[in-house]
Formats: C-alpha cells, structure tokens, sequence
C-alpha cells in the first residue's frame, strides 16, 4: 500500500459548496443518491481531471449537469476526465447502492442492533457515495433520509418529515468527515440550554427502549460543558439542536459529528446500579470532548490528516481543563500524567513513535494515537504555560477570529500565537516534529548563599529520526528548605538549550529542588534522588503533583530493588512514609488513594529494565504483591478505616464521594492480602448496590481466586446488559493470575455471550487481557502471544481498524528476554504472513517489526 506524505499536500482540484442527499434505507441494499454543487478551486491548478474517493459502492447512474456519463470505477473511486467538465460549476449526480449490514469494519454506513448509523472519520463517507473525502473541502448538507425507523437523524436541524422519511439541513459547512446518519427505534431523553447570548438550544440523548433512565449524568454533563465552554473560551452553541446517539457497536469512543454526535454506549449510558465512579468519570470527560469540537474542530477543522493533532491535542487538553475544573485539579493532572506515561510515553519509546504531527502514513486510522491526543495535549499545556492564562486566551479568541469556517495547519496555530504575544516559537514548534520522549537530566551545586541547578536535555532517536535538536522545556521549579519550608515558590524555568543553568540567589542553606512541577513538560526527570529526599518530598512538598510523584517514584524503586535482588525486604521507610500519607488529616482521600496505589507491573518492568537484563514479568508480580502485603501489614485496623470511608446515604457519582470510594477499594485490596478466603470483599460484593464497589470487591475476588461463586452471580444478573457484562468479561480477563490466565481468556472467547463482532466485547476480553494481564499476557511459553495473534488474523478481515489497534500490544516486545522475543516474533511473522491483510495491520505490524 503507498505511504501518504505531508510534503505531498496538494489543494483540492474541485470544491463542493452544497451536498445533497438521499437515503432509502434497506441493510442489503440502501440507495444513496448525491448531488453536489461543485466548481473548480480557484486556489489549484485548472483543467484537471475530477477524481473521486469511493469503496465498496455500486455505481448505479452519474450525470454531470443532468447528462448521463458512463464511468468505471476502481477499488478506490472514480475519475471524470477534464475534457468531460465544463469550466466553471458543475453538478455532479451519482445514485449508488451500499449494503450496511455486510459493513463490519463499521467505517461508513453500518448497522449496530438493527438500527443504522455512521463513522465517518476519518475516511468513511468515501464509503457511503462518490466524494473529494479530505477534510480541506466544506460545504453544507442536505440530507433527505426515507426509512421505516421511527427516527430518522442527520446533521444539523430538522427541517420537514412525514411517515417514513425526514429532511435535515445543516447551514454551516463542514467537511465530509463530519457527516452522520442515524435511523433505529430509539427514544430520546430530552432537555434544553439558554446560550449566553440568549438563545434556546433543543437537547436529545437518544438511546434504545429501555435505557431512557441511563442519560441523566451525560446530559448533566452536557449542560455544564456548554457553558463551560461559553465562559472559559467565549463560544456558544451555533444550531437549534444538539443530539447525541449511543449505539453498542463502534470501533472508537465518540465521534463529533455536527449536532449529531455518536458514542460508543461505553461513555453515555450510567446509573449507579451499573455504571463505575470511573465511567461517570470518563462520560463527564467525554461528553465534553465531543462537544467542545464544535469549535475546535468543527467550525475549524484540520486541512489534511497530518494537522489531526490540530483538533484532537487542543481538544484534549480543553476537556483536560474542564474536568479539572468539575474536579479536583491535582487528581486529574496525575491521572492525566499516569495515563500518558502508560501509553505516549509507551508508545515513544517502541518501534511505533511518531511526532506529534506524523510526516507520513499508510493508513490514517492508525494515528489516533496517544501521541497524537494526549502529547498533543501536553504540547498546548506547555504553550499555555510559556504565554500566561491571559495571552494563552487572547491567542485562542484571535485563532477563532481568523480561522473561523477554515480547514488550518500547525502552522496557522503557531502564527496565532507569535501574533497575539510576540514571541518567537520556531524552536517551541519542533515539539510537533520532533518523536521521542525528552530526558531531563539535573545537576546542582551550592556556593556562598547561591544555588546552581543545570539542566540538560536530550531526546533518544526514535524510527526515521537519529538526530534530535534542543527543544524548549518549562520545568516548573521550586526550592524547599531542610525544614520542609517552601523558600523559593515555583517559578517556571525555561529551558532552550542542551544544557543550560539557573541560579537561585540568596539561600541560608542548600535547598532541596522540587522539579517539574505540575508535569510542566511531557519529559522522563532523570534525577538520582536517594530514598530520603523522596520521602522528604513526599512528606512536604507543597506541589501536589510532586507531592505524589515523590511517593510514585520511591515506591517504583523500591520494587525495581525488590525485582533485582527478590531476598530485598520491603523497605520500611518507604512503608512509614506511605502510612504517614494515609494519616495526614491535610489531603483527601481521591489523592490518598493515589499516593497508595501502586505503580504498574509494566512501570516496574521498564524501571529495572533501564540498568539490569529484562526480569521476568512473573517476578514483577510477585515483587508488588510482597510490598502490598507488607504495607497491609503495617497499617492498623484495616477494617475500621474501610468502614470509616463509606459514604452515607444514596450513591452519588461526586468527586469526593468517588475519592472516599477509591480509598477503601485501596484498602479493602490490602486487607485481601491478609485473608486467605478474601471474607471483607465477599461481602462487599454481597452487599453493596453499587457498581463501583461491586467491581472493586468482585476485581479481588478473581485476583485471590475465590471468585466463582461471585461471577456466576454477576453473570445471571446482568447477562443482558451488554456494558455490564462486558465488566464481567474484562474483569476476568485481565485479574485472573497468569498461571491459569491464557486458559481463562480462552474460555471467555468461547463463552456463549462472547459476540466477538462487537468491539467492546473482544477488547473486554484480548485487549484487558493482553495491555492488562502483563504476567499472564507474557507468560514464559508463549501461549498469551499465541492467543493474541489468533484473534488479530480472525478479526482482520472483518474490522481491521480494531485489529490494528490490538496489535499495538505488542509494541514493546523488544524490551523483553530473548526467549520472549522470539516467541512474538513468530507470532508477528504468522500474521504478516497473512495473504489479504488490511493496510491497517499490514502498517502497525510492519512498524513493529521494523
Ligand atoms: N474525532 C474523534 C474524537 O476523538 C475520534 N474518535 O473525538
Ligand atoms: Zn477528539
């Protein structure tokens, strides 16, 4: 398959002003016919052929002007010879037949349970009619939908229907990638919104019969990220209507379609009864993403692939702010840093890094990526850091003002912000370029009362890239005294050079540094603090986030040590510190919970791995169970504190009611160290009615192997759930111990309920298994690769997308022994062997074992 390059951009050679289209539904056999209103760019070169993208379509009629034209299409579209155009608009007509039901791959038009609906992004309406399907060509749509569903919904607002059919119309133009369709028998939950400026917005969850009581917090969550978004960035809502449609089969999370979002049921549907603090957590977030694309995104939209980062980073980190801001702002930014260092900084370091903004692919839908979303993320929290809140605002009014109704670039972005503050950011722009995860390193020195602190950076070479160039760092810093006294408050440092210094002046006593405050930059601190600093840090620094990160990091060498030499104790100071940080009456339970939990298996494994021979990831295990046990140990009256913890009265999904919830799931984990009959979390899970706490009890249930009597229990009362059963599935997989782990997945995929079409339910069960199960997923004999690899070439062929991403598991296979490499390496042998394989994992598999 080609590689696609930025360097190769071209404009489009025909604009489309206005979209029209008909659908008569039918899952075998649906008619879509097109007419578009189309010219030539004035910004391109004229008298070229028109060419159209399209797959899987069955051209039925064409006609340019009303005159027929006979056309051949090939496996990727259609050409119209110039000669075959007349010179200025024109009106493209196609009628074309597509069969939904046959549509696995759900990019296109699909179907999910009976009802139809679309994933257009990034390249599916080329499989629902003849198009220039490239976000650089916007226009407006009209869409005429004839079907027997009840509803029938497209983009933007409605503007008639009758028995069997319904018109929409959206006025603002959009690229093709923005269309969506959806026809089903759903009922809505409805609502509405007053915008700023006075205007009545329509609010409608649509979901299927029977899951109308599930939408509350998601329109709750609606609500407050509209006028979130009106108050932290001036933008309102610009249409009549705003829907969102949950359906069970979809390959992502969501999907910003213009006043019609799409989501993965996953991240609307909650009650108590069902739904985990974590979901409500992640629908809050989402819900908000989705929304906030409306302008980034949306009204300015990327003018290629390569600029996803452009909508996605941004977006990222608004929705990032916005949680934090419905939140607690510490506990979001650690989850945020746990997330990107478990998955970016993952990726970054293996055969598939990639800038921020790739310089080439072959398939774009393996670019949504964790580079792409959350470094793209961090790359805009450093800007925001470098300019201050005001000028970070006053660029994002100009950057609405000047791109309004525009598909931009990097570039554009950058110009906005040189614009509005003066700076130059040619350097801070290799952040987008540049692949590879910084390392920071740090030396200090203390003469008279100053104090020296020299910074160094440099990035590993990563694919296609040998040689990195300095890039500009903020290291948010600040300086303790021995006492524990913050003398110097946090000051953001800024590094541009390889190695540079900064002093600090008149200091009574050489300072302890708390550096990186905050996560000011997505970089690895490689600082070789001892044990006592880290504890003192933990004990006093006034940086939440470092505050954890102290207790993170001494908690993670203290394992790496446990793992090297597995006679080492568990070290005491360490215990005493965390069981100092459980008692401080200063910090929540949310952060308390944060500071307990463990770090990884794969953390851990990375971490001996940087100065010894890849361990065994059987003895990481056995590594943090030992510390957990000791710290259970250590810490009295268990049982009391769990009980103190619990939160009165009626389940609320509340930051600090899911913080209180988070800490005794902690220690309920610790006290089933302690009981070989796992009696405390049996009985949570007899007792409690909601699904936070029954997931926490029945996760420990399969951790301890006492579980089946629990499981057979869940699974008779929620077997017709799909997302809760999905719950019962993942939890299986990725918590039963490694020794019986492979079996156990095994059993799961032949399990009656295992519909394995459905992407939440194969990821419950491969992806909890393979990115979640780390010592069972690399068990010595190969039998986790094996089993992966099986269910990457049996799902290849029906949805590649999903395959591809899957196969990401395999991404860090040369950080492990010998022996194990080989085993992969066979197995990534077998699949790209595969005649027929996708270009989805024909690319990913390729890159990894390039
Ligand atoms: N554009 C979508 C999103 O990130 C893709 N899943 O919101
Ligand atoms: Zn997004």
């Amino acid at each position: 398959p080609p590689t696609i390059r930025l360097t190769d951009y071209a404009p489009p050679a025909y604009l489309v002003d206005a979209v029209h289209l008909t659908f008569r539904l039918d899952p075998a056999a649906t008619r879509v016919a097109a007419r578009l209103s189309m010219r030539p760019n004035p910004h391109a070169a004229p008298g070229q052929d028109l060419r159209l993208d399209g797959e899987k379509l069955t051209l039925r009629a064409a006609a340019i002007d009303g005159a027929r034209i006979e056309l051949n299409p090939d496996a990727e579209g259609l050409t119209v010879p110039a000669g075959a155009l007349p010179d200025g608009p024109f009106t493209w007509e196609a009628e074309v037949e597509i069969a939904p039901k046959d549509n696995t791959a759900l990019e296109g038009l699909y179907m999910s349970k009976g009802m139809y609906c679309t994933q257009c992004e990034a390249e599916g309406f080329r499989k629902i009619t003849f198009f220039p399907d490239r976000p650089d060509v916007m226009a407006t749509y009209t869409v005429r939908i004839e079907g027997d569903q009840p509803v029938l919904l497209s983009n933007g607002n409605p503007t008639a229907q009758g028995p069997g059919w319904a018109e929409w119309h959206d006025p603002h133009p959009k690229p093709s990638y923005l269309f969506a369709l959806v026809a089903g028998d759903l009922v809505s939950h409805d609502d509405g919104f007053v915008t700023a400026s006075g205007r009545e917005v329509a609010l409608k969850i649509y979901v299927r019969p029977g899951d109308q009581h599930k939408c509350a917090y998601a329109m709750d969550a609606l609500k407050r990220s509209m006028r979130w978004d009106e108050t932290e960035y001036g933008r309102e809502y610009d249409l009549d209507l705003f829907m969102i449609v949950a359906v069970d089969d979809f390959n992502m999370g969501a999907m910003e379609n213009k006043g019609l979002n799409i989501f993965n049921s996953k991240y609307v549907l909650a009650s108590p009864e069902t739904a985990t603090d974590r979901d409500y957590e992640l629908i809050e977030g989402i819900i908000a993403h989705e929304y906030f694309h409306n302008w980034t995104g949306n009204r300015i939209t990327c003018r290629d692939w390569f600029q996803l980062c452009l909508k996605e980073g941004l977006t990222v980190f608004r929705d990032q702010q916005f949680s934090g801001d419905q939140r607690s702002r510490p506990v979001k930014r650690i989850e945020d840093v746990q997330m990107l260092r478990t998955r970016q900084f993952r990726e970054d370091a293996g055969p598939l890094a990639h800038p921020v903004r790739p310089q080439e692919y072959i398939e774009i839908n393996n670019f949504y990526t964790a580079t792409v979303y959350e470094k793209g993320a961090e790359v805009i929290g450093m800007l925001h850091r470098l300019v201050g809140a005001d000028a970070y605002r006053r660029a994002l009014d100009l950057y609405f003002e000047r791109h309004d109704g525009q598909a931009c670039t990097i570039e554009d972005w950058i110009e906005v912000f040189e614009d509005a503050t003066g700076r130059d950011l040619t350097q801070f722009a290799r952040w987008y370029s540049q692949a590879g995860t910084p390392r920071l390193g740090v030396e200090e020195s203390f003469e008279g009362d100053t104090y020296t602190l020299t910074l160094t950076q440099s990035t590993p070479p990563t694919p296609g890239q040998a040689e990195k160039r300095p890039l500009v760092i903020p290291v948010a810093a600040g300086l303790l005294d021995r006492q524990g006294a913050e003398v110097v408050p946090t000051r953001m440092l800024e590094l541009t050079e390889a190695r540079q210094s900064f002093t600090f002046e008149g200091l009574a006593a050489r300072p302890v540094p708390s550096l990186l405050r905050g996560f000011s930059a997505p970089v690895i601190l490689n600082r070789t603090a001892d044990d006592a600093e880290r504890a003192f840090l933990l004990a006093n620094d006034t940086d939440p986030f470092n505050k954890w990160e102290a207790g993170h990091a001494l908690t993670r060498d203290v394992l790496a040590r446990m793992v090297r030499a597995p006679d080492t104790p568990a070290d005491p100071e360490l215990l005493t510190a965390l069981v100092a940080a459980l008692d401080d009456p200063a910090l929540d339970p949310a952060f308390k919970a944060l500071v307990l939990g463990f770090p990884t298996a794969e953390d851990v494994f990375r971490t001996v791995r940087q100065d010894s021979p890849p361990p065994d990831p059987a003895e990481v295990r056995v590594a943090l169970i030992r510390l957990d046990t000791a710290l259970a140990r250590l810490i009295p009256d268990l049982p009391e504190r769990i009980r103190a913890l619990a939160v009165p009265g009626r389940y609320s999904p509340d930051a600090d009611s899911a913080g209180r919830r988070a800490l005794s799931g902690r220690l309920l984990g610790l006290l089933t160290r302690l009981e070989p009959d796992a009696a405390t979390a049996r009985a949570v899970f007899a007792r409690t009615d909601n699904m936070t706490e029954t997931m926490q009890a029945l996760g420990l249930l399969v951790r301890s192997d006492n579980a089946d009597a629990a499981l057979a229990a869940f699974h008779a009362r929620w077997k017709d759930d799909p997302l809760v059963l999905d719950k019962w599935f993942s939890v299986q997989a990725a918590l039963t111990p490694p020794e019986r782990a492979v079996e156990t997945v095994q059993a799961l995929t032949e399990h009656a309920d295992f519909d394995w079409k459905t992407p939440n339910r194969l990821r419950a069960v491969v992806g909890s298994f393979a990115m979640g199960n780390m010592a069972g997923f690399h068990r010595a004999d190969g039998a986790g690769y094996r089993f992966l690899a099986d269910w990457l070439i049996k799902l290849d062929p029906v949805n590649p997308q999903t395959t591809a991403r899957l196969a990401g598991a395999f991404e860090t296979w040369r950080q492990f022994d010998e022996g194990r490499q080989a085993l992969i390496l066979h197995q990534l042998q077998r699949i790209a062997d595969r005649d027929a394989l996708s270009r989805d994992t024909t690319e990913i598999v390729g890159r990894i074992l390039d």
